[in-house]
């Protein structure tokens, strides 16, 4: 019988938490980590939900990421960079360290970035865009990922699924968000296809030898591709270069080699902008969020839907009614509580 559990928000954070903790993470890495993954849970975004335990505990075990790094601030206060070295933890403590730096560079100067290096990277980027957008800020966040995707016009995995995130701030509403893998889908969706034993929609990978294919095990071998073609392709590029090579941290090709597999979570860097809308409309006409709210409306007006509704429905729903969990997500969660490490293979 297909069962399914149901769980408060606060009820998986504490048991994902737990099991990181029991997995050797500090403090700062497991709540930070714990967080992310229960958000993606929480809004319904499976592709980085629940599901990424399992491959970010396996990183902690081939030793891959430092389980008890503690991020810290590079100096140079005051200029728009703020740095952040993530001490080869996870990207998500550095995040939440560098953030007020961030924002109160982003309030003064009117544009600041926050690079964040020597992390491991396996989190959706609308958490941290929707964090900037919180303090009043624009956003836009970028990261490489691993070689898994063929330049288009090409067939041999280069270019990372390259997340590309945008936020704008409507005070007393939910943000304007958009986050997106520069690939046709995230590498996370092949592998649910994977499990569930279904086959990929058409145009998403080709396999080993370079041939369209719909079958997720050869996609996974082969190399995915980019949404929009040349213009996907671009966008990721430009990724690898501003969030890689501007940065001073591996590029996605760079991330497969040091890794040399696609099964752990892979490290590099991230590229975190904020601008004030305010500063960027001084002695303009108009004020720059009702502008904004005259263009949500306009779309809206049209029957088209504004991204990340979806999500904030389904966050509305969670925190109602609880995160409902399948059967065999419920046995993968008590499985890794009971083994920690021992249940990675
Ligand atoms: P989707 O294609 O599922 O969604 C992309 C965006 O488009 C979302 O903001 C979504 O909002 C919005 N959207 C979807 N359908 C519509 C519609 N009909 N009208 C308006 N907006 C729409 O995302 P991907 O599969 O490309 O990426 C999923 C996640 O994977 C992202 O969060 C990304 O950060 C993450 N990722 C992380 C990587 C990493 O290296 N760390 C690498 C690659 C991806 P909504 O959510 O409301 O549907
Ligand atoms: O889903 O493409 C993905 C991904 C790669 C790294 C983290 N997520």
């Amino acid at each position: 019988m297909n069962q399914t559990v149901n769980l408060s928000i606060e009820d998986l954070q504490a048991r994902v938490t737990a099991i990181f903790r029991n997995a050797g993470l500090n403090k700062v890495q497991a709540s930070s980590v714990s967080a992310v993954i229960v958000a993606g849970e929480r809004d319904a975004c499976k592709s980085h939900g629940i599901y990424r335990i399992e491959g970010t505990l396996r990183t902690v075990k081939a030793g891959k990421v430092r389980a008890n790094a503690t991020p810290r601030l590079i100096e140079g206060a005051g200029e728009a960079i703020a740095r952040v070295d993530a001490d080869g933890g996870f990207a998500n403590p550095a995040f939440d360290l560098g953030l007020p730096e961030l924002a109160e560079r982003a309030h003064r100067l009117g544009l600041a970035a926050l690079v964040i290096t020597d992390c491991t990277h396996f989190s959706a980027l609308w958490s941290e865009v929707e964090a900037v957008t919180e303090q009043g800020l624009v956003c836009m966040a970028m990261c490489p990922s691993y070689a898994t995707v063929a330049p288009a016009g090409g067939s041999k995995a280069l270019l990372g699924t390259n997340p590309f995130a945008f936020g704008w701030p409507r005070p007393g509403r939910d943000p304007y968000v958009f986050d997106f893998a520069t690939s046709v889908a995230a590498r996370g969706e092949i592998e649910l296809y994977r499990r569930a034993g279904k086959p990929l929609p058409e145009g998403w990978a080709l396999d080993a030898t370079g041939a369209p294919t719909t079958d997720p095990e050869s996609a996974l071998a082969g190399a995915m591709l980019p949404f929009g073609e040349h213009k996907g392709s671009a966008i990721s590029t430009m990724i690898e270069l501003l969030a890689g090579v501007m940065i001073g941290d591996l590029t996605s090709q760079s991330a497969l080699d040091y890794l040399g597999t696609t099964t752990l979570a892979p490290k590099h860097g991230e590229l975190i902008l904020a601008m004030s809308p305010e500063r960027f409309a001084t002695g303009r006409p108009g004020d720059p969020h009702s502008r904004a709210e005259e263009l949500f409306e306009a779309i809206l007006g049209q029957g088209a839907r504004l991204p990340s509704q979806r999500r904030f429905a389904a966050r509305a729903r969670a925190k109602a009614e609880g995160i409902r969990l399948s059967a065999d997500e419920a046995a993968l969660l008590d499985r890794l509580e009971a083994l920690g490490l021992d249940a990675i293979d």
